[in-house]
């Protein structure tokens, strides 16, 4: 991963893909461009039969501090409205694969909004998370107001969107926004350890494990439990789950083929 003027870094290690935010003069603040190639790969990736698991980085200074404001500040209604940038950002919301997200430093805005579209999220202990959109005259626009209350529970998304504060990484972890803290020297190995694991997984079973947990968020407690059912009974297709369950018989490890 060695070019500097590349917005995005990419490289795979065994079924993961990895991808790192790459604008680091401005902290990666997201432009469309930037975003556009990360849809792009993003999409690519899961794709790709070789890949089971995407790995999201930013450096250690800035997972991304936001949107890019120098972009926006001059912007309309109208000329948003044409540019459609949220088309961008459902792209990434529609990837299948689970997404690790390695996330250290500055954690903004529209970062912010980028990182809980991930589904496991590794943390260092220095990185800060917020939505400080309201700072600039504005709001959370990428899911913000959403996603932050489903995470946090209104009094607290109400604190971080209406004061701009931000949230330590261990306040993070115990209100559920991340899954994990660790050291800061040890963020990004350890979510590519994580991925790694998750990678050893049946791929398909990943995939619909996924999209049952995603599930949770748009549905009322029967309509998800019914839906799990389906999920769960298309597994039985699978030859993952014969060779998982016999693999367990035979005290032997599991070869998942994604079939
Ligand atoms: N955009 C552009 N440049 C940024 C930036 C950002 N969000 N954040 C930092 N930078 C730039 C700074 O301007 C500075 O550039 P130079 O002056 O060196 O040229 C460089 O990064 C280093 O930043 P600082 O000098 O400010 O560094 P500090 O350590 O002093 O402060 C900071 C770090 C993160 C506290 C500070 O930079 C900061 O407050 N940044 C802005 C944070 C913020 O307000 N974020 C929310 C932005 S609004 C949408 C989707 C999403 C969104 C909108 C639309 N659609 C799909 C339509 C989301 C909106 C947002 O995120």
């Amino acid at each position: 991963m060695s070019n500097d003027d590349a917005l995005i870094l990419t490289e795979t290690d065994g079924h993961v893909g990895i991808i790192r935010l790459n604008r680091p003069k401005v902290l990666n603040a997201l432009n469309p461009e930037l975003m556009s190639m990360l849809a792009a790969q993003m999409e690519a990736y899961d794709k790709d039969s070789n890949i089971y698991v995407i790995l999201l980085s930013g450096s250690e200074k800035a997972w991304a501090a936001g949107a890019d404001i120098g972009d926006m500040a001059e912007q309309s209604a109208i000329s948003m409205y044409e540019r459609d940038q949220f088309a961008t950002w459902e792209r990434i919301k529609r990837v299948k694969k689970p997404v690790v997200a390695a996330v250290s430093g500055w954690c903004l805005g529209g970062g912010c909004e980028l990182m809980m579209h991930c589904d496991v999220i590794i943390a260092s202990e220095t990185a800060q998370f917020g939505q400080p959109e309201i700072n600039i005259g504005v709001m959370p626009g990428a899911g913000g107001t959403q996603r932050l209350t489903r995470a946090l529970g209104k009094a607290m998304a109400m604190d971080v969107i209406l004061s701009g504060r931000f949230l330590t990484a261990a306040e993070a972890v115990h209100h559920g926004l991340v899954s994990r803290v660790v050291p800061k020297e040890h963020f990004y190995t350890e979510a590519l350890k994580v991925s790694q694991v998750i990678a050893s997984k049946g791929p398909i079973a990943l995939r619909l494990a996924k999209e049952g947990v995603l599930k949770a968020f748009e549905t009322p407690l029967s309509e998800g439990l019914e839906y799990e059912r389906k999920l769960f009974y298309t597994l039985f297709a699978t030859e993952d789950q014969k060779e998982g369950m016999r693999a367990f018989m035979e005290k032997r490890k599991p070869e998942f083929k994604g079939r």
